[in-house]
């Protein structure tokens, strides 16, 4: 079993419910066992303006997959939920984004692992540590030290404890 983090995001079509069906999704996935869930965030978006605000969550599972089969049943996941990729960093009906998969560090085509850019994002940032407040990185950062850096501006919690609505 490895432990993995998993990254949640929606800004269209009730995204906080559709993060909570995410969960549910991929908590019934055979290979899986969810360990740990965090608050729900709404967020102002990063990247194009002019789109709603997001919602964000983040959970920990456990886990037999290895990284591009848990990458595919994500996917999965995302495209039943009406996921369509059309704008670059538009929004989107749910986004999964695998963040830490043990202490991996992968770099391949379709997967970098940590995700590039966790650093610099307070909405991933915030409910990782909702889940483990020592959470390390595998170059040894702390999650918490990132956090710090990067600040809580345009964050706020929706709801504390899972389910959320
Ligand atoms: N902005 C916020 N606040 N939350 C997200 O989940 C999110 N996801 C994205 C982009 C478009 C980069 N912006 C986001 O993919």
């Amino acid at each position: 079993m490895t432990s993995v983090y998993i990254a949640l995001g929606s800004n269209l079509d009730n995204p906080g419910l559709q993060l909570q069906r995410a969960v549910d999704d991929i908590d019934s996935l055979s290979k899986v066992e969810l360990s740990g869930c965090s608050k729900l965030y709404i967020s102002e978006p990063v990247g194009p303006a002019g789109q709603p605000d997001y919602y964000n969550a983040a959970i920990r599972i456990e886990t037999t997959f290895a990284p591009l089969p848990l990458l595919d049943a994500l996917q999965a996941i995302e495209n039943n939920h009406g996921r369509i990729r059309t704008v670059h960093w538009g929004p989107r009906t749910l986004d999964l984004d695998i963040i830490l998969y043990g202490d991996e560090i992968i770099d391949s085509d379709r997967l970098t692992v940590p995700h590039y850019q966790m650093h610099l994002r307070n909405f991933v940032l915030c409910p990782l540590l909702d889940i483990d407040p020592d959470l390390t990185l595998p170059d040894g950062r702390k999650a918490a030290t990132l956090l710090a850096e990067v600040g809580t501006a345009g964050i706020e919690v929706m709801a504390t404890k899972y389910p959320w609505l």
